[in-house]
């Protein structure tokens, strides 16, 4: 256990258990580690200005959007992520989503289940088959979903920040132009005030009636009411959701829709995987505090090797 381990070597204020908020209040000025989570309490200017003790903060998932990393660069906290380890999980997952989504899978467990099997067959669905992929953000995961896409014989085509060189890809050099070319859509661009939003009606009109979105990145990357509004009207064809804009609470004409596959933010959540995050999370505290410096430091840290990283 994560908790276990951390308590052997450190003093742990644990803020989300009752009479936290108080201990974090009492132990404030003497913190001098955080590990913080997506979906957790977010580390802010606030925050911060009450942590002046503040050394590291170690962050549980491979996003830390709930972090100000700028903010916390400037007061030379460290930050860390726990990039690599969850790579393959979420791009698995990613697979699963899309593919659920394409062929109606839980559509047809539930066709199966209500019993009306027995009253004819599940109406066919759309296939990969005749297909092409954009991806939207090609890091890690991005690549690993393409790498899986090619062994499906699924053409690809991507749009992120910079064109790679490397990628065999075409590149389209917006997100409009990339969705009027392709019919199927996966969201894996970290969320960052720049993505904020950026699949909006105009790109889910240019990926037209065909069009599938897979978000499997964050909510935020996704302006959620122009979707809701594109897939009543069927502007796009479906989508599959891992991630929403104020988790746990999903919009309700979501949930009502039947032509739409929600998941509960499972990208990452395998025990194996999550064991290796949590690993890495305490890995990079313990390495702090002995002296040796961050594992995974993001790109924003002060840290002298993040801008080698
Ligand atoms: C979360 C994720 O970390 O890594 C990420 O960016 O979104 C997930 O793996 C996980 O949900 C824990 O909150």
């Amino acid at each position: 256990m994560v908790l276990d381990q951390l308590g052997r070597r450190f003093h742990l204020i644990r803020q989300w258990e009752p009479g936290g908020e108080t201990a974090l209040e009492a132990a404030a000025p003497h913190i001098r580690g955080l590990a913080s989570t997506v979906g957790g309490a977010p580390v802010d200017e606030a925050l911060l200005d009450r942590l002046p003790k503040l050394e590291i903060i170690a962050s549980f998932g491979v996003g830390y959007d709930h972090i100000d990393a700028a903010a916390a660069g400037r007061r030379g906290v460290v930050v860390t992520n726990t990039p690599d380890v969850l790579t393959e999980e979420v791009a698995d997952a990613a697979l699963g989503l899309l593919i659920s989504t394409v062929r109606q899978l839980p559509q047809a467990e539930r066709y199966l289940r209500a019993g009306k099997w027995h009253e004819a067959n599940f109406p066919l669905s759309p296939s990969l088959r005749d297909r092409v992929v954009g991806i939207y953000g090609m890091g890690r995961i991005g690549r690993a979903i393409a790498r899986r896409l090619d062994a499906f014989g699924v053409p690809v085509a991507y749009f992120s920040r910079t064109a790679h060189a490397d990628m065999p890809y075409p590149y389209y050099p917006d997100l409009v132009s990339l969705a009027r070319n392709v019919d199927t859509l996966i969201a894996i661009a970290p969320g960052t005030p720049e993505t904020r939003n950026a699949i909006n009606a105009e790109v889910l009109a240019a990926l037209g009636p065909r069009g599938i979105l897979i978000n499997v990145a964050r909510g935020s990357v996704v302006d959620e009411p122009a979707l809701i509004e594109a897939l009543k009207t069927r502007t796009i064809l479906s989508a599959g959701l891992d991630v929403f804009a104020d988790e746990p609470n999903v919009p309700a004409e979501l949930i009502a829709m039947d032509h739409v596959v929600l998941l509960p933010h499972v990208g990452s959540a395998a025990l194996y995987t999550r064991e290796a995050m949590a690993q890495l999370t305490i890995d990079n505290l313990v390495s702090w505090f002995d002296g040796r410096g961050p594992l995974t430091p993001v790109p924003e840290t002060p840290w002298r090797n993040s801008r080698d990283a």
